[in-house]
């Protein structure tokens, strides 16, 4: 009930979601799903403690990554990274916890795989820029928009963490 109610607010005044409630738009992109790392991508955010209230797996319109991408529209690699998201399915995801924008983009590493350090998703799964596995909202503001952009209200979920006071004290 309290998880709806913050849910409402949150939509009607676009205050964004802090604290542990703090939200972030994830998607594994079609290189990802077509060399099995969905599991594996995955379980990296559960072990780390964040919750999952969000989950899809998408074929994007071209539309739809537009509007994703619409800062990157001038950029020479424009159309190759627009016929690459849309090359396959994406899972699309949204993930919360304390910090969980900026944490989530110390797991996703550098946006080129050669500048990403082992142990990071981009450090140990791919090579090029152009194939750089997944996608990440690089701040709250970005996070509420991307979100509202690829999920409806109802896809997604409140739901009580059972291991959240192991997790947060
Ligand atoms: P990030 O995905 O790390 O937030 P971004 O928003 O600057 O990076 O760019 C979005 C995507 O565009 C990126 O994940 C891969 C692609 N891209 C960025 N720079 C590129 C480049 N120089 N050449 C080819 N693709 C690039
Ligand atoms: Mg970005």
């Amino acid at each position: 009930m309290i998880c709806l109610f913050l849910s409402m607010f949150a939509y009607l005044f676009q205050s964004g979601w802090t604290g542990v409630n703090e939200r972030t738009f994830i998607a594994i992109k079609p290189d990802g799903v077509q060399r099995k790392l969905v599991g594996e991508i995955m379980h990296r955010f559960e072990k780390k403690g964040f919750k999952l209230v969000g989950l899809k797996l998408v074929q994007a319109s071209e539309d739809l990554l537009k509007k994703h991408y619409w800062d990157l529209r001038s950029k020479p690699f424009f159309r190759a990274l627009m016929s690459y998201m849309s090359s396959g399915p994406v899972v699309a995801m949204v993930w919360e916890g304390l910090d969980v924008v900026k944490t989530g983009r110390k797991m996703l590493g550098e946006t080129n795989p050669a500048d990403s350090l082992p142990g990071t998703i981009r450090g140990d799964y791919c090579v090029e820029v152009g194939r750089n596995v997944i996608h990440g909202s690089d701040s709250v503001e970005s996070a509420q928009k991307e979100i509202s952009l690829w999920f409806s209200q109802s896809e997604l979920q409140c739901w009580e963490d059972s291991s959240r006071h192991w997790i947060y004290n």
